[in-house]
């Protein structure tokens, strides 16, 4: 018997679960007992049991053994509580990974916060907290960075651990207790003005349920990973996001030390120095050993690699062309809808690569010799430099009024847009003569 109430929606004829990736018919979710008697999980002791239900209510939710009416569900393999809109739409799986400091978890912040409030107005996307108990701790950060009632007070995005909020402790079947990252969920679905909108269909099959997953740099550092602390989500991710840190990087700091008539503070810290092409390298190795279908030592990982060169603040002036964030690749068409120029992004993906090619063309090799598409872009969560904090220098702090981030949407548009061009369409570019007397012989870039 199919253990859900399928009448109101088409469900995915296979489900991957976020925390652990088991893949299984939807009719194998288990469900999470409601009755206040039914704690304690084998595989999660501080939780309520798992189980299979056989019987329901008519609105179909299911009834544990108690005779609790039960809402949430649960993934057959780790037990962890899977949102019921991996039921219903595709997920897109993201991972970041970077050397400890290089700037994720900021990024993240400003990622997410920038997705909340652009999509809508961009691209007439709705973008949904899916999972609002594992998203705590972003929205925390984004109170604390876009939020702030004390906008004035000296702030800090308190360090990833490696156990603790990001990662989620499982004793799994067999005995051996794993700690799985805690991904964030949310969903992109078109809604009212995009071209896909449908407002006879509820489950719009272009919308996607989103997992991030941040990480703790330590894991990627060579040799950091456990076999009780696996990092699989970079091989089932399409698109990884790898976060190069230049003020961490010998001779970027050299040359912004010696160009740059105020360079930030984060160029003279001594306690953060990862030679990240290493970083990298860690990265693609545990790739290729996850991978389902094993890869010959010669083909190159399938899937878009995107090098973020975050901070970019830092290092811009080290760049040919000046005002890279200034560059319109989100571009509004005429009938306000927006489209991505994707010229004008890989144009400037080809500056960021040449400024890394001058000082880091160690990473450009490890990322081109070892994945099928890369793809440079620069952002920057805060817009500027940090202050350094008197009493412990290793320590960066910025007033939340100070911080404009630029461009940190824009892998997220670009990921969206390589595995589902039509939600995030890009523009032609195209130079057409625009008729009518006033713009007579006038060249207008058109979408
Ligand atoms: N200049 C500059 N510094 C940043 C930016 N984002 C983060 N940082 C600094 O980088 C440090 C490490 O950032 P964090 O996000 O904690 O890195 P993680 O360890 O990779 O998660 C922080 O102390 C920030 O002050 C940025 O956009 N520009
Ligand atoms: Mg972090
Ligand atoms: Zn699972």
């Amino acid at each position: 018997m199919n253990n859900l109430n399928t009448s109101a929606v088409d469900l995915r004829a296979q489900v991957t679960c976020p925390h652990c990736w088991h893949k299984f018919p939807p009719d194998e979710v288990l469900w999470i007992a409601s009755h206040s008697d039914l704690t304690g999980d084998p595989m999660l002791p501080a939780e309520n049991q798992r189980f299979l239900p056989t019987r329901f209510t008519v609105q179909g939710h299911a009834i544990d053994v108690k005779g609790g009416v039960c809402e949430h569900l649960a993934c057959p393999n780790c037990h962890l509580n899977l949102p019921r809109v991996f039921l219903e739409m595709s997920p897109l799986f993201v991972s970041i990974f970077g050397a400890p400091f290089c700037g994720k978890s900021n990024f993240l912040t400003a990622m997410t916060w920038q997705l909340k409030t652009s999509l809508r107005t961009n691209f007439h996307l709705d973008f949904a907290d899916k999972s609002p108990l594992a998203n705590q701790f972003l929205g925390q950060n984004h109170t604390k960075l876009f939020n702030n009632p004390q906008e004035e007070d000296l702030v800090i995005i308190d360090k990833t651990q490696q156990a603790g909020e990001l990662y989620q402790p499982v004793n799994m079947k067999g005995g051996q207790r794993v700690l799985l990252p805690r991904p964030l969920v949310y969903s992109i679905s078109p809604d009212k003005g995009h071209h896909a909108f449908d407002p006879a269909r509820p489950r719009n099959p272009l919308s996607r349920v989103l997992c991030l997953y941040d990480n703790a740099g330590e894991q990627f550092l060579p040799g950091g990973e456990s076999s009780t602390q696996p990092c699989k989500h970079l091989a089932v991710s399409k698109v990884r996001l790898f976060l190069f840190d230049p003020t961490q990087h010998p001779k970027f700091r050299r040359a912004v030390v010696a160009k740059a008539k105020d360079p930030d503070p984060q160029f003279m810290q001594s306690k953060y120095l990862y030679p990240q092409d290493q970083v990298l390298a860690e990265g693609a190795l545990r790739i290729r050993n996850y991978l389902e279908t094993p890869l010959a030592q010669s083909e190159k990982i399938p899937g878009q690699l995107v090098v973020l060169v975050s901070k970019f603040d830092s290092c811009q002036a080290l760049c040919r062309r000046k005002r890279l964030f200034e560059v319109p690749v989100i571009r509004k068409l005429p009938d306000g809808a927006s489209v991505m120029d994707l010229e004008a992004l890989k144009a400037v993906s080809d500056d960021v690569r040449g400024m890394l090619g001058e000082h880091a063309g160690e990473v450009i090799n490890e990322a081109e010799s070892s994945f099928q598409e890369v793809i440079y872009i620069p952002v920057s969560a805060f817009g500027r430099s940090p202050q350094q904090d008197v009493e412990r220098p290793d320590m960066f702090l910025i007033r939340p009024k100070d911080v404009h981030s630029q461009w940190t949407e824009v892998p997220m548009l670009y990921a969206l847009h390589k595995v589902a061009p039509r939600v995030v369409p890009i523009g032609q570019r195209q130079l057409n003569v625009v008729p009518g007397e006033e713009n007579r012989g006038r060249w207008k870039e058109t979408g």
